[in-house]
């Protein structure tokens, strides 16, 4: 919801701040030419907004539109810090070294990461805008959280700045073996950058693994069990925090009458269908949405799964748009599906619903209770809130969930049908595995994803990042 805020200048200083590439909140220009801002969707917000307002902290981040310079301002009691980005530096920093470098780097190289040395110059001038911006927003020893792969030179530069702080980083991605990791020609800088905050925490231990094994090879700096000792005498750790939601609200949003309502006429809309798959993804190539949509063409062609019975429901964000790997997934997956329907649909009757739009939240939520099977086939993924979010809607205990080895969250959905979305023919048996498995088998695994997922909520990450960052 859009709330009414007067714009007020805020140069206050802050005990507690966080650094992302974005703000919290998307600007809304009205009809009459108003401006307001709108909390913006998605787990990173969700996450941080509670520790932010316990601490009365201070956000940094870019406000989404190039060529603007933003004052300071207060929107729904959070201080918010803008960052300006030319439209060059979106190109570059942005849509180049974090979207065309590292995001493909860092998932297991699925896409081909370029290397350009101007896309690095401009990361490196970004991440130190950030830093600076960072530095004078920060109270005397204050705590500094800095978020994701796009701001890995922050913690270093930042702590050249303000030596008094306390800096903790999170990367909210896969951080990938050596291996890969050494084809970055500017790897000394990124594991250096890093290092600069006291705490490095990564959604899974092997991430932390993977970095310690960089900090001893490349750096020749010795590492003992977490810790890393620098030249200097600090001492900086690498730990695994995995990242999850607020199970909660969305277990109360599933609970809504007008959600129950909705998620019935969903089922409606689609035939009543006996058995409805669903995807639910930005549209990225890390997420696996060809495989899975392949897998169920072929299920339905070899007449495994009845198109009379069962649908297919793939939602697909738009995201990054502009670069050239997103629009070309856009175009093959658009053909995929118009193949598969032309193939196998009938009047009124496609065998996948295909939806390439951003939905509010309590649509989401709706979405996740109609379905019956939930298809998550990343092939790598930091974790994956959306699997989390479906577990945390079945109020029932009913539903399956499909998920692949390479999510995050395999590590903790342990009674999920566990795939390599890479063997077409594994995740065939495991939806149809899914498709005819008891409901007494299904409330059994559900029931153990939930307590999971309870007991390990958004709260319990952010807590213990917060505790183990402000008490060592
Ligand atoms: C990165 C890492 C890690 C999606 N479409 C809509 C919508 N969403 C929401 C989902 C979920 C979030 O966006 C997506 O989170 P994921 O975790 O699934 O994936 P990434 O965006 O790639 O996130 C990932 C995460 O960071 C957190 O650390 O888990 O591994 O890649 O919350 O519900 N929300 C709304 N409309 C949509 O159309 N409202």
């Amino acid at each position: 919801m859009a709330r009414n805020r007067k714009e007020t200048e805020q140069t206050d200083t802050a005990s507690f701040v966080v650094v992302a590439n974005r703000l919290p909140v998307d600007r809304v220009v009205h009809d009459d030419g108003s401006v307001d801002w709108r909390t913006s969707p998605g787990g990173l917000v969700t996450a941080l907004e509670p520790v932010m307002r316990a601490h009365d902290g201070a956000w940094v981040g870019w406000h989404g539109a190039p060529d603007e310079t933003l004052e300071p301002f207060t929107d729904g009691g959070l201080h918010l810090v803008p960052v300006e980005l030319s439209a060059t530096e979106v190109q570059e920093y942005y849509e180049g070294f974090s979207n065309g470098t590292l995001w493909p780097l860092y998932h297991d190289v699925v896409a081909f990461p370029e290397y350009h040395r101007e896309w690095w110059d401009a990361y490196v001038a970004v991440n130190r805008r950030f830093a600076e911006r960072a530095a004078a927003v920060a109270d005397q020893d204050a705590t500094v959280w800095v978020q994701d792969y796009q701001l890995q030179l922050v913690p270093q530069m930042l702590r050249e700045l303000r030596p008094d702080l306390r800096i903790g980083f999170f990367l909210h991605i896969p951080f990938p073996p050596t291996e890969l990791f050494l084809q970055l020609p500017w790897r000394r800088q990124l594991v250096a950058g890093l290092l600069g905050a006291d705490l490095i925490g990564f959604q899974l231990p092997g991430g932390a693994q993977n970095f310690l094994r960089l900090v001893r090879g490349l750096l020749r700096i010795e590492t003992k069990g977490d810790a890393v000792r620098l030249p200097d005498g600090r001492v900086a750790r690498a730990q695994a925090y995995p990242i999850s939601i607020d199970a909660r609200a969305f277990e109360s949003l599933a609970a809504e009458p007008e959600v129950e309502t909705r998620a019935k006429q969903i089922r409606e809309d689609l035939g009543n269908p006996r058995t409805m798959f669903l995807g639910v993804d930005r549209l990225d190539y890390t997420k696996g949405i060809k495989q899975r949509i392949r897998a169920f063409g072929e299920l339905v062609a070899e007449g495994a799964l009845d198109p009379e019975e069962v649908v297919f429901v793939q939602v697909a964000t738009p995201s990054r748009e502009r670069v050239e790997e997103y629009k070309l997934l856009r175009d093959e997956i658009d053909r995929l599906v118009g193949q598969l329907n032309g193939d196998l649909g009938r009047i009124g009757v496609p065998a996948i619903t295909y939806l390439h739009t951003s939905y509010p939240r309590d649509e989401m939520v709706a979405l996740y209770s109609a379905a019956d099977i939930m298809v998550v086939t990343p092939l790598r993924d930091g974790m994956n809130l959306v699997a989390k979010e479906f577990v945390a809607c079945r109020r029932d205990g009913e539903g399956a969930l499909v998920l692949s080895e390479f999510a995050g969250a395999a590590k903790e959905l342990k009674q999920a049908f566990l795939v390599n979305p890479y063997d077409i023919n594994g995740l065939k048996s495991a939806m149809t595995e899914a498709a005819s498995a008891s409901p007494a088998d299904l409330r059994r695994r559900m029931k153990a994803m939930r307590k999971q997922v309870f007991e390990h909520d958004i709260d319990h990450w952010a807590n213990r990042f917060m505790k183990d960052l402000t008490e060592e």
